[in-house]
């Protein structure tokens, strides 16, 4: 298979690169990585993604890291059907939204771990802990997995970063004037803020997707959960249905 993708199936990161393979119509084989057991820090997996993130795509045996790069890489390779504006300054206003989106994934974490990594890091002792922190390439990440072990985040800080996920959704609905968030069509734009979109409209900030709050969001969340690719790139919910 020429196409492999290393994700996790609750990764924001990884259910970009999802949602584009599928819009693409790309075969994909797919590696799931267990990050509650920390098969990202492993040396294996360090080998092909030096951050110990997921996802990683090999094509032909050579590995990319960093979704919005794998989807920019994806879209040269696969031009067909178009997912990035042909305007060089639609362009560059795609790939800016793209890296502050990629800077909010900080906020999302707070919320998403406690659904993944905390569950075990929780239940590491002391020098179980001190030993997996070890193995994490980056201090910010280390930072991450010791909040999630030892100091969740309290009801300030998650409202802290419920604010700055909500304010993502006030530029989405300014963006939204043509139904999409650059130029006319679809595109990785859409596609970056969709993870995002879904933890905010599961759990994090339900109201502020309604109609009233967000006429355009809420428009653009239907239609981007009507596409057939949504469905088949899997964004299952996080909390389990009562
Ligand atoms: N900027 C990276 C972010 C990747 C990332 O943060 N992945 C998360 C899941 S969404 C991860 O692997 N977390 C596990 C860890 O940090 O230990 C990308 O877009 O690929």
């Amino acid at each position: 298979m020429a196409l492999v993708l290393y994700h996790a199936w609750k990764s924001s990161a990884s259910r970009r690169v999802r949602l584009f393979l599928e819009e693409k119509g790309l075969a994909y084989e797919g590696h799931e990585i267990d990050l509650t057991r920390q098969e990202q820090h492993s040396p294996a997996y360090l080998a092909i993604n030096p951050l110990g993130v997921v996802p990683t795509l090999v094509h032909d045996g050579r590995p990319l890291h960093e979704s919005g790069t794998v989807c920019e890489y994806l879209e040269a390779m696969f031009p067909d059907p178009p997912l990035c504006p042909a305007a060089p300054y639609d362009l560059a206003l795609m790939r800016n939204w793209v890296r502050y989106v990629d800077g909010e994934i900080g906020h999302l974490i707070r919320f998403n771990w406690r659904y993944s990594i905390a569950e075990r890091a929780t239940a590491m002792s002391d020098a179980e802990l001190e030993a997996a922190l070890q193995r994490i390439p980056s201090a910010e990440r280390r930072e991450a997995w010791l909040r999630a072990a030892r100091r969740p985040y309290d009801a300030a800080e998650l409202d802290q970063s419920r604010q700055a996920l909500v304010r993502m959704l006030d530029r989405m609905e300014a963006m939204l004037e043509g139904g999409w968030l650059i130029g006319d069509r679809y595109s990785l734009a859409d596609i970056a803020a969709v993870p995002f979109v879904r933890r905010i409209g599961e759990e994090i900030a339900p109201e502020a997707l309604e109609p009233a709050a967000r006429p355009r969001v809420a428009d653009w969340w239907a239609a981007v959960t009507a596409r057939p690719a949504y469905t088949r790139a899997r964004l299952d919910p996080f909390v389990a249905a009562d």
